[in-house]
């Protein structure tokens, strides 16, 4: 039936009726690309065999290899856009590497999306916890051989870099480096799940852990977040009562994982084994480490920081462990970072450092001929002034062993905070009643954890939204004539009491800027908090062994708060605040002692009296890490 026009030309060869949907996989042509993408599975030694996506720039010869081990799609990961050009598929943080002719891998960690094997989230090393041959780190041990016996474009060294859970697995590797990995860049890296990476702090549960158990372990690729009630995070919460009751009636229990949680909610061995700060003090320092996070990183706050001084000791010559701090939310060192939330930066803070200190550094050690680097031991946001600084070690102030020591500010009954030690007769304690039933909450309402603005921006929130409600307790300095500068942990020295038999204390370190401003009114009388932690009170004595408090009595609980490297300016005012809640994000403490905070029922929540103690015997402080 074909017209006289078409007889005889292909096209009459497909009769009208043929299906058009063939079931045939469509081949784009890929002429036009500057790269080669490969879809591999590499196999490890037990056999089990992993998806690896390797891109290479077309006609590469002697590239370096930058890889990266993901739970998050290996494929996605390389696939940003749709674009003939390797620079657009590849994620933003990439570019810098991209433009120097490097091969990018990144792998599926096993048990995810096209990796065979099982999934064990944040699988711990082998040993007490791993009876097995395999860990993440033979995984990036064998993934290395392989690439560099089978990358024929390769110069056979490799770099590895990644945030988060990608940055893990970068200390992974680095727990028994293959000969070929010249170069690490862990950034934000989970290190100890407990102390204050993603899952807890000190001790705290982090509630928007829930969506993220339901999008790793309920799929072998991706899966959905928990669908909850209303809009209202902090209403939706607080209807089920403790996380143990929330998980429950949304079938949380069915995840493994959930399950091991419940059963170790105190710093027990099940924490102890996988806490790689504690690894990496015991692992000889054979590759160059970037050590790098954000200093808002409100997922991975513990691992960077406390993973740095493990290595330190034994970077005998100052060029091998270095430390990297911008003034970034969770992994913003791979994309744009003028600015956080309200905050305004010199410029993208992010993009200078890929550039000018992470690929230098990268290219050192991995192209052949590239001059040496001037990597900073320490590169470091100022975010007081606004810069960078580079120091040659870190902290700047410390107990011991640093060149400046700290610097008690001592919290003062009635509001007040200062450099004086309180005297006698001055008002032994400031108080306030937390209820359980009206938890402080950690944005104001409604409080949504997934929404991604909400998410990445809470830790630098104008904390004016809480201030002077009554269950939040304020001290704040005179107006500074002078600046302050602080770089280091500011440690707390609290000495509080509770009616009740356990609770929870939140402090705030916060910078309280000018009432006005001409030249950014909407920042006059900002409150920004530049460390801010959560105590889980039964650990005073011990992570592992928790304990009732002794009701109505002054307890030192004395904690580490993450690192600023600050300046407080002239005319600007030192804030601490005390409450006993940051709901949702992290779970309530009934205040009443129970064996297992995710089992509480709803009658172990109850109202305590709080006090913050301010007595010369029993003086409560901010030992701060000025220089
Ligand atoms: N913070 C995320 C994570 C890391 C490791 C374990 C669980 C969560 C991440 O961004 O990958």
């Amino acid at each position: 039936l074909a017209s006289a026009a078409f007889a005889g030309s292909a096209l009459a060869q497909t009769p009208p009726m043929a299906p058009d949907i063939t079931g045939k996989k469509f081949v784009a042509p890929t002429s036009a690309n500057d790269y080669e993408k490969r879809d591999v599975m590499i196999p490890m030694r037990d056999g089990v065999k992993l998806h690896t996506v390797i891109v290479v720039p077309k006609g590469a010869k002697n590239a370096p290899i930058l890889l990266t081990r993901t739970p998050y799609d290996a494929s996605g990961r390389s696939s940003r856009m749709d674009s003939p050009r390797m620079i657009d598929i590849l994620p933003e943080g990439d570019e810098v590497f991209v433009r120097s002719g490097y091969i990018r891998v990144f792998q599926d960690v096993r048990g995810k999306y096209g990796s065979q094997g099982d999934y064990v989230m944040t699988r711990p090393l082998r040993g007490p916890l791993n009876g097995t041959k395999v860990d993440h780190s033979t995984d990036a041990w064998d993934t290395i051989d392989w690439l560099v016996k089978n990358v024929k474009e390769s110069n056979g060294r490799v770099g590895m870099i990644g945030s988060s859970y990608e940055g893990f697995t970068v200390v992974m590797a680095l727990v028994d480096p293959h000969p070929a990995l010249k170069v690490a860049a862990p950034e934000s890296p989970m290190v100890d799940g407990w102390m204050g990476d993603d899952w807890f702090n000190f001790g705290a549960f982090r509630q928007t852990n829930f969506d993220y158990f339901t999008g790793q372990t309920t799929e072998k690729g991706k899966g959905k977040p928990v669908v909850n009630e209303g809009y209202d995070d902090y209403t939706t919460f607080l209807s089920f009562g403790s996380a143990g009751d929330y998980g429950k009636a949304h079938g949380i229990e069915q995840l493994p994982f959930w399950r091991k949680i419940l059963e170790h909610p105190a710093y027990d061995a099940f924490w102890q084994e996988q806490a790689l700060d504690k690894a990496m003090a015991r692992t000889p320092l054979k590759v160059p480490t970037m050590w790098l996070q954000g200093l808002w990183d409100q997922e991975d706050m513990w691992g960077a920081i406390h993973s740095y001084p493990a290595m330190e000791p034994r970077d005998t010559n100052n060029d091998m462990n270095y430390l990297v701090m911008g003034p970034w939310r969770h992994s913003q060192v791979n994309v744009g970072a003028a600015s956080l939330g309200a905050l305004k930066w010199d410029g993208d803070t992010a993009l200078q450092f890929r550039r000018d200190v992470l690929k230098p550094f990268f290219d050192q050690y991995l192209v052949e001929g590239a001059p040496k680097a001037d990597t900073p031991p320490v590169f470091i946001y100022n975010t007081g002034e606004n810069h960078w600084d580079r120091f040659p070690s870190w902290p700047l102030s410390c107990a011991s062993g640093c060149a400046a020591q700290p610097k008690p500010l001592y919290l003062h009954a009635g509001g007040k905070l200062s450099f004086d030690a309180p005297a006698a007769g001055q008002g032994e304690y400031d108080e306030y009643v937390s209820d359980p039933a009206k938890p402080v909450p950690f944005v104001p309402r409604p409080s949504r954890m997934g929404d991604r603005e909400t998410w990445t921006t809470w830790l630098v929130k104008d904390q004016r939204f809480v201030d002077g409600r009554p269950d939040v307790l304020t001290f704040v300095s005179e107006p500074l004539t002078a600046p302050l500068r602080i770089s280091g942990a500011p440690e707390m020295n609290l000495q509080a009491s509770t009616s009740g038999s356990d609770s929870d204390w939140v402090v705030k370190l916060i910078d309280v800027y000018p009432e006005t401003m001409a030249s950014t009114p909407e920042m006059g009388g900002y409150e920004l908090a530049v460390s801010l932690a959560i105590f889980r009170g039964r650990y005073r004595e011990s992570f592992e062994h928790p304990k009732p408090i002794a009701p109505n009595q002054p307890l030192l609980y004395k904690f580490v708060m993450p690192t600023t490297n600050h300046v407080f300016l002239p005319g600007h005012r030192v804030m601490v605040q005390v409450q006993s809640s940051l709901f949702p994000l992290y779970d309530r403490n009934p205040q009443t002692y129970v064996d297992n905070i995710f089992f509480a029922k709803p009658g172990d929540y109850r109202k305590a009296t709080q006090r913050v103690w301010t007595s010369p015997q029993n003086a409560s402080f901010v030992s701060l890490p000025v220089k």
